[in-house]
């Protein structure tokens, strides 16, 4: 259009600058992407309206950043893929952020619609293969689509349950121009305030009356801000908490109504146990992890899709602050359960100290749970710690302490190989008051095992300790245990990723003896940089695990 066609006030901007504006004016500040020429408008934008790009080295980062973000801020991440192989690259963290409900924007570069079918270079219809792992999925049909499409992406990811949402721009009309939109913020849901579930008189009644109540609380409760709600209810009603996922820290773990290693007695013992916001898939053993007679209240910000594995007694969806709230006010007043709370404590302590010897073995190379122990003596109440493996990461969720929300990020249920420097990238852009600490598997640690370049290049000081047994033992002691051998299952003995990192331009150290840990982590944490703390664990030790693939 030429300026003399304008409508008079009208400002023209291209359609790149239009996606920035939209997103500056909801409160994104960082776009995590690699560059492809499909891009170029956005950044252009981006530049423009003064966010931040973090440009790593492979798409599966990005997206996976888009995600940490979300679970470090609890605000939309937004990532930028390339035409093609850029989106195909960021699959499995749109398909993890839609299991783990967190709310992200992927835009997508697309080939130009004017072209479309004739074989433009990466030339792909994106949307119906994003659309099953996304809320949203949507091409801009014009220049003046883009505004709206932006918002309507952003709102969908953050309307419970949160999730991904995509939307791509064709070459031609993200380069073109059209109208500047609306400097304002557009309306987005929040699930802080959702109001409270309809009905909670019955479940209240049940968790009244509850002599052994017990609470299981996942991700979800992080989402809908549900943190001080849940603590008022367990002081005020006396009630345990077992948390996973992004719940962890949403009661600290020294808080007196906080058990761990209790669960399985709890549990099982507990007449009616309220399920927050994680659904009751493998880690509750599609229900089975509950005793035969225990009630189940499920109470989670939207109805889910699908029905539950375990006919629940109640259900009550809506705001989790709000309906924790309400539980709170309408069910006091119940038995005294002070019986009940120590006799799981009694479990839990006898548990920890049968942890003992593991956590003060001495042996070299060393025992996953004596790197922990270290670990444990040196990480603040607010480091952030993602962990990315397979049984050193077991091993972690089994014996670390978190203590304040958006603190422990694990891959969730998708359990994808590979999110965690994506995550850790993204923790320590959003949180740079805080240490970001990633635990690695060696195995995890080829997946995105470059993206140490990404944080020596944007100066994020991410301290990683690395369980390097040689192995995939999450998978080598499953399958010698069904067949009596392994395939597929080694990797090379004491390779040196430290050296690797060194050489990216961080700080790398060896540990092979269980003294020599604690000062390695001191000098990582003191260099300043991006470490690789690689710790040579014994590949002989077995998570003792029960199987959960089905
Ligand atoms: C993308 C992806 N590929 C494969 C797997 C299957 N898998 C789960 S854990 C694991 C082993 C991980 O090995 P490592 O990171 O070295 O940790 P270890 O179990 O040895 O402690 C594998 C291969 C997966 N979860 N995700
Ligand atoms: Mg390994």
């Amino acid at each position: 259009m030429s300026a003399g066609a304008q409508a008079p006030g009208s400002t023209q901007v291209h359609g790149g600058r239009i996606v920035a504006k939209r997103l500056a004016a909801n409160g994104v500040s960082k776009l995590f992407t690699l560059s492809g020429g499909h891009l170029f408008s956005i950044y252009d934008g981006c530049r423009e309206e003064g966010i931040d790009l973090v440009d790593v080295r492979h798409e599966q980062a990005a997206a996976f950043a888009a995600e940490g973000w979300a679970k470090a801020t609890r605000t939309p991440g937004v990532c930028a893929l390339t035409a093609g192989p850029g989106v195909t690259n960021g699959m499995s963290a749109m398909a993890s952020a839609l299991m783990n409900s967190s709310p992200m924007v992927v835009l997508g570069g697309r080939a130009p619609a004017m072209r479309w079918g004739q074989g433009s270079l990466q030339e792909i219809d994106h949307v119906p293969f994003v659309a099953p792992v996304t809320k949203l999925a949507r091409t801009a049909g014009a220049t003046a689509d883009i505004a709206g499409l932006v918002d309507e992406a952003l709102a969908a990811a953050l309307e419970a349950p949160g999730g991904p949402a995509f939307v791509d721009f064709p070459l031609d009309q993200v380069f073109m121009e059209g109208e500047a939109p609306d400097e304002g913020a557009a309306t987005l849901p929040d699930p802080a305030s959702l109001p409270a579930a309809p009905d909670v008189a019955e479940a209240a009644e049940q968790l009244r009356s509850a002599e052994r109540p017990a609470i299981m609380a996942g991700t979800g409760l992080y989402w809908g801000h549900g943190e001080v709600a849940l603590r008022r209810l367990c002081e005020e009603l006396r009630i345990p908490v077992f948390l996973n996922g992004l719940a962890r820290g949403c009661v600290p773990a020294d808080h007196e109504c906080f058990f761990s290693r209790a669960r399985g007695t709890a549990l099982k013992g507990a007449d009616v146990a309220l399920v927050i916001g994680v659904p009751m898939d493998f880690r509750l053993g599609f229900g089975g992890s509950f005793g035969d007679d225990t009630q189940i209240v499920v109470i989670g910000s939207a109805e889910p899709g699908k029905p539950h594995p375990r006919q629940p007694a109640a259900e009550l969806y809506g705001g989790i602050a709000a309906t924790l709230d309400a539980l709170r006010e309408e069910a006091a007043g119940g038995p005294d359960r002070s019986g009940w709370l120590s006799s799981l404590r009694e479990a839990e302590n006898e548990k920890r100290a049968a942890e003992r010897d593991d956590l003060a073995d001495s042996r070299s190379p060393l025992h996953p749970m004596r790197v922990y122990a270290e670990l444990q003596k040196v990480i603040d109440r607010d480091t952030i710690v993602i962990g990315d493996g397979g049984d050193f990461v077991s091993y972690a969720g089994r014996v670390m302490e978190t203590y304040e929300p958006g603190c422990w990020m694990d891959p969730g249920p998708y359990g994808c190989l590979g999110s965690g420097p994506g995550y850790a990238i993204a923790a320590a852009v959003a949180r740079p008051d805080r240490r970001t600490l990633l635990l690695l598997g060696d195995g995890a640690f080829g997946f995105s095992g470059l993206e140490f370049d990404t944080m020596v290049r944007h100066g994020l000081p991410v301290v990683a300790v690395m369980g390097n047994n040689g192995i995939w033992a999450l998978e080598k002691h499953p399958m010698e245990f069904l067949y009596g051998y392994s395939v597929a299952a080694e990797l090379q003995p004491e390779l040196r990723y430290d050296r690797v990192v060194e050489d990216l331009g961080g700080h790398g150290e060896l540990v092979r003896q269980p003294d020599e840990l604690a000062p390695a982590l001191e000098r990582a944490f003191a260099s300043g940089k991006p470490a690789l703390v690689n710790v040579l664990t014994d590949p002989d030790v077995a998570y003792p695990r029960k199987a959960n693939l089905a």
